[in-house]
C-alpha cells in the first residue's frame, strides 16, 4: 500500500499542487475549530484578513441555451419563465460596467448562455471586454467551452480572467449535465491557462452531493496544473422548473467547511463566497469570511437570480470591518496609460 503523506498544520500555507484525495479528506474531518484556525492561519499569510475583492456580474446574452446543466434557470431544456435576450449592445455593457465601478466593483464578469461562443459573436465580446478595461476594471468572461484560438484571440483582446466551472465531482457531475463530459471542462481550463489569462474555476454546493463529492471537487481544483487563481464557491440558487428546483437546503456549517478546505487546499487563491448569498444570514457570511473567503459578487442581480442589496453588503462590511480589496496592480492592455487603482465609493463609504 503506498503510503499516504497528511500534511500537519506546520505544512499548511505552502503552495502544492499534489495534493492526495486522504489529505483532502482529512482536512475535511478536522473539528469545526481547529479547521477555521488553520484556515485563518493560512489566510493571514498570503492576505489582509479585512480585505474582500468586489466582483460584478452582468448577463450579456441570457436564456435559451442548449446544454442541460441540471441547476441552471437558461438551460432551454426547463420552463423557468425567464425571458430570454440576444447578445447585449456593447454601449449597455458599459453603462453597467460604469455604475459597477462606482458601486465598488474592482472585476465586472460577463456570462453568455452558451454552449460555446460563436466567432462572430467572440468579435462582440471582444469591444465589450475592451470597454471594461478603459473603465480601470479588470475583465472576466464566461462563455462556455473555448477552442484553443478562441482563448488565444480574447487573451490577445486583453481578457484578464475566464470563469469555466467544475461544477462537482467528476462521479457527481454525470447525474448533472449530460451534454458536456467533465473533460470538456478539462480541455477548456487548458485552453485558457495555455493562453495567459487568469482561470476561475470553482463549482457548487448543495445539489444533493455527498461529502465525497465536495473532498473530490476540491482535490480536482487543487491538483490542476497550477492552482486556479480564483476559486468561485456557489451554493445552489434552486430555481422553481429546474431539476433541481426541490434541492434540500445544504447544511449551513458544512459549506463554511468546503470553503475553508478550499483555502488550505489553495493558500494564494481568491475564494469567493460566490452565488447563494441571498440566502445566508450575516452570520453564515461572516463565518464563510472567517473560514478564508475574501471574494464576493456585489451587486442586486447575479446572472438571472437575486443578490443581496447592495446597501445591505455595505452595512454587512461595516460592521465587520472589511473593507473592499483594492487592484493588484494596473491593466497593461491600456490604451491611455496608467490607471489609478479603483476606488470604492460605496462599500467603504
Ligand atoms: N454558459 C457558460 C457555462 O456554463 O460555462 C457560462 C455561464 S454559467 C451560468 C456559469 C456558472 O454559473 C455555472 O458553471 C455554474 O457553476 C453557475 N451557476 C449557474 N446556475 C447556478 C445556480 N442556480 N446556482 C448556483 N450556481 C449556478
Ligand atoms: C460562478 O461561479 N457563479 C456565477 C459566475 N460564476 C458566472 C454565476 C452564478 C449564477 C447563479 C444563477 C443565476 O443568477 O442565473
Ligand atoms: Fe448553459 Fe451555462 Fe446554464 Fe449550463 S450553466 S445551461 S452551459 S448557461
Amino acid at each position: 500500500m503506498t503510503h499516504v503523506h497528511v500534511a500537519t498544520p506546520e505544512q499548511l500555507g505552502a503552495v502544492r499542487t499534489d495534493w492526495a484525495l486522504a489529505e483532502v479528506r482529512a482536512l475535511f474531518a478536522l473539528p469545526f475549530n481547529d479547521l477555521l484556525f488553520h484556515a485563518q492561519r493560512v489566510h493571514r499569510l498570503h492576505f489582509d484578513p479585512n480585505r474582500v475583492q468586489i466582483s460584478t456580474l452582468l448577463s450579456v446574452k441570457t436564456g435559451a441555451c442548449p446544454e442541460d446543466c441540471a441547476y441552471c434557470p437558461q438551460s432551454v431544456r426547463y420552463d423557468t419563465g425567464l425571458e430570454r435576450e440576444q447578445l447585449l449592445a456593447v454601449e449597455e455593457v458599459a453603462v453597467a460596467a460604469a455604475k459597477a465601478k462606482a458601486a465598488g466593483a474592482t472585476r465586472f464578469c460577463m456570462g453568455a448562455a452558451w454552449r460555446s461562443p460563436k466567432d462572430r459573436d467572440l468579435a462582440v465580446i471582444i469591444a465589450m471586454v475592451k470597454a471594461v478595461r478603459a473603465l480601470g476594471l479588470e475583465s472576466c468572461a464566461t462563455l462556455g467551452m473555448l477552442t484553443s484560438e478562441q482563448a488565444a484571440r480574447l487573451a490577445d483582446a486583453g481578457l484578464d480572467y475566464y470563469n469555466h466551472n467544475l461544477d462537482t465531482s467528476p462521479e457527481y457531475y454525470k447525474k448533472i449535465i449530460t451534454t458536456r463530459t467533465y473533460q470538456d471542462r478539462l480541455d477548456t481550463l487548458s485552453a485558457v491557462r495555455d493562453a495567459g489569462m487568469k482561470v476561475c474555476c470553482g463549482g457548487i454546493l448543495g445539489m444533493g452531493e455527498v461529502a465525497e463529492d465536495r473532498a473530490a471537487l476540491l482535490h480536482m481544483l487543487a491538483t490542476l496544473p497550477a492552482h486556479p487563481d480564483s476559486v468561485p464557491i456557489n451554493q445552489l440558487v434552486a430555481v422553481a422548473g429546474t431539476p433541481l428546483a426541490d434541492s434540500a437546503p445544504m447544511d449551513p456549517l458544512e459549506f463554511v467547511r468546503t470553503i475553508a478546505v478550499a483555502r488550505l487546499l489553495m493558500p494564494k487563491s481568491h475564494v469567493r463566497l460566490s452565488a447563494g448569498r441571498g440566502e445566508m444570514s450575516d452570520e453564515l457570511q461572516a463565518l464563510a469570511f472567517l473560514a478564508g473567503a475574501n471574494s464576493i459578487f456585489h451587486g442586486e442581480k447575479l446572472l438571472t437570480t437575486g443578490n443581496p442589496d447592495t446597501a445591505h453588503d455595505t452595512e454587512l462590511f461595516r460592521r465587520l470591518g472589511i473593507e473592499p480589496e483594492e487592484r493588484a496592480e494596473p491593466v497593461p492592455h491600456h490604451p491611455h496609460g496608467t490607471i489609478a487603482p479603483a476606488r470604492a465609493s460605496t462599500l467603504n463609504a
